[in-house]
């Protein structure tokens, strides 16, 4: 207080001053909230305590882990799911180290996410004179993602979350890393100054409108073939162009196989769907039009016995169509006759515009030749689904499941392991876009509570994850967290004790039990009742039809222990081949 008697000119200004004044804090608040991004996953911790109080305060959604990596994961699915960067925000180094997978894993994927991050000081960290948590971040970062940026001064707050922004949501989307060193939170700088230093970012992800000639280009090809194909990417699902999709897959008549995440673009249930046939439309194509995904090993690299080639490197005579947002991406692994490079969403627009109104149909032998492949599958399928053996295994679990996911097509479905992974994928039939989020890429374990709070708390829909009983470990301690947010999450836990089946011995005779065996008969279920959660435990279908049921009714956090036949696995799931030991066997 100044002297009443003398009052000293400038001390009421000077407190003037100090209100005016805002610090590093408000403005990663404030950057944020401009850009229309209202929720945070991470885990607090020096020196980004504050900042997840104060951006609570300000009425942002912080939802705090228990480890980084699923914050991360969360931030990634968020990302796919809104087309927005879902932000994840950690200490400094083992903190940044945990979120550093899920920054890779959305780079791989092609998800939009902003990895936050403290450090050190950069003085003492340059120089390695030990600090607290010491290590040159941002360096470690930059291989992984798509772009690194790191802010020293508080007025370049606004730039730096620009900058971010607009590298995770342009062009093909990915990872971005923002390192914010200790200090850079608590300067202070007047207030207007930092209002103006802010950047509302202006078309973000802009459209890229295909280029005429290679619209005309790609459609000579697809009209000219025999036995067409569609295959469509989680590329096509991220897009939200699900409407045009459709319609472009209705009207040439082309049979379609969606990757995992596109599945539901349209219903598994579709008549040009052909999954069912996968085996028989892959090598049997002619002309393939890739929409959104990337011939990387999930298809084989185009080549090969699946595509029916000769040899493993062989091409199988297919002439691809690709349609993707990088001008990079074709010629990865074959050559691709018709590249189509634009945002899905214009590309699919052009293609359909291109048509016209008198598209023919493909041939009908080729029609009928999938037809038969698929229905004979289905049918073959079917008789298994209807078995009823005892213990549970997979198929008789799953059928239970694709009867509750069918009854509920709005719920959010995640899915990880390696037979509860493949074996759900081809049973479980999806019927909407973007309902099914999965392993991706890497086919890495981990990702399954990460994507259910996210899914949980971007969609506001019941989530259905089913994890094998290695895969959820990854993540399990997650429980705590859906159960403090109370998240209508089902998780179904098919335990088959252990990593893809519990049976191997250890050949020594020895003690331990083998590599890929767990705790025999483990109640996961027991986990989520420690915090007020709903477990169940089921050992057969009508008793896990009951607990699932039940935990849709309730929206209660449910966690159900599925018993499965521990020999009902097989090595790596579908993937055997590509396990060095397995192929010696
Ligand atoms: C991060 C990570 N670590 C390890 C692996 C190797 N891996 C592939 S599947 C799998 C677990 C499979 O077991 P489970 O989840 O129980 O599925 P099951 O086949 O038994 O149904 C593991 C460890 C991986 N994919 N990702
Ligand atoms: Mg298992």
């Amino acid at each position: 207080m100044g002297n009443v008697e003398n009052p000293v000119a400038g001390t009421v200004a000077d407190i003037q001053r100090l209100q005016e004044l805002t610090d590093g804090f408000q403005l990663v608040i404030d950057a944020l909230k401009l850009n229309g991004i209202d929720t945070i996953y991470g885990l607090p911790g020096i020196p980004i305590t504050d900042l997840t109080r104060r951006a609570q305060g300000a009425g942002m959604r912080v939802l705090s882990f228990r480890h980084e990596q699923n914050a991360g994961y969360a931030a990634s699915i968020a990302g796919f799911l809104t087309q927005k960067p879902g932000i994840c925000l950690t200490v400094s180094a083992p903190g940044f180290l945990n979120g550093l997978n899920a920054l890779a894993h959305a780079t791989v994927n092609c998800f939009p996410m902003i990895l936050i991050s403290g450090s050190s000081e950069r003085e003492v960290v340059d120089l390695q004179q030990g600090d607290y948590e010491e290590m040159d971040q941002l360096a470690i970062a930059r291989p992984v993602a798509k772009a690194a940026f790191r802010v020293l001064h508080a007025e370049d707050i606004g730039v730096g979350v620009a900058r971010a922004i607009r590298a995770a949501v342009s062009g093909r989307p990915g990872g971005v890393y923002l390192d914010f060193p200790a200090k850079l939170f608590a300067q202070n700088i007047d207030a207007s100054a930092g209002r103006n230093s802010l950047i509302k970012v202006v078309d973000a992800a802009p459209r890229q409108i295909p280029a005429p000639d290679a619209v005309k280009r790609a459609l000579d090809l697809l009209r000219g073939a025999k036995k067409p194909l569609i295959i469509l990417g989680k590329g096509a699902a991220y897009a939200q162009a699900d409407a045009d999709i459709r319609a472009l897959v209705e009207k040439t008549g082309i049979p379609y196989l969606p990757m995992s995440m596109a599945k539901g673009l349209l219903p598994d249930t579709h008549e040009q769907c052909a999954s069912a046939a996968r085996s028989f439309v892959l090598p049997g194509a002619d002309v393939v039009m890739l929409i959104g995904a990337r011939l990387n090993w999930l298809l084989s690299h185009g080549k090969g016995k699946t595509w029916g080639g000769k040899g493993h490197k062989d091409w199988g005579g297919q002439r691809f169509i690709q349609v993707d947002i990088s001008p990079q991406e074709a010629d990865s692994n074959v050559r691709v006759d018709a590249p189509l490079v634009g945002d899905i969403g214009s590309c699919v627009s052009a293609l359909l515009a291109g048509m016209g109104s008198a598209w023919p149909k493909p041939p009908a032998e080729w029609l009928s030749a999938v037809a038969e492949k698929k229905n004979g599958n289905i049918a073959k399928m079917a008789e298994t689904l209807a078995k009823n053996p005892t213990p549970m295994n997979f198929h008789s679990a799953l059928a239970v499941v694709r009867d509750i996911v069918k009854a509920n097509p709005d719920a959010m479905f995640v899915n990880e392991g390696a037979n509860a992974l493949d074996f759900t994928r081809s049973i479980v039939d999806m019927y909407k876009p973007r309902k099914r989020i999965d392993v991706g890429t890497w086919g890495i374990m981990g990702i399954g509570m990460g994507y259910c709070i996210a899914a949980a708390v971007v969609t506001k829909q019941q989530v259905i994850a089913i994890e094998g009983d290695s895969a959820f470990g990854f993540s399990g301690m997650e429980v705590e967290t859906l159960c403090r947010y109370n998240l209508p999450v089902c998780v179904v836990v098919m335990n088959n004790n252990g990593v893809y089946k519990g049976t191997d011995v250890n050949p020594t005779g020895g003690p331990d039990v083998a590599p890929t065996v767990f705790v025999k008969g483990a109640r996961y279920d027991k986990l989520i009742e420690a915090f007020g959660g709903v477990g169940a435990n089921a050992t057969t279908p009508a008793e896990l039809r009951r607990a699932m049921e039940e935990a849709i009714r309730s929206r209660k956090p449910t966690l159900i222990n599925a018993v499965i036949d521990e020999n009902a696995g097989t090595e790596s799931g579908r993937i055997t081949s590509l396990n060095p030991t397995a192929k010696k066997k």
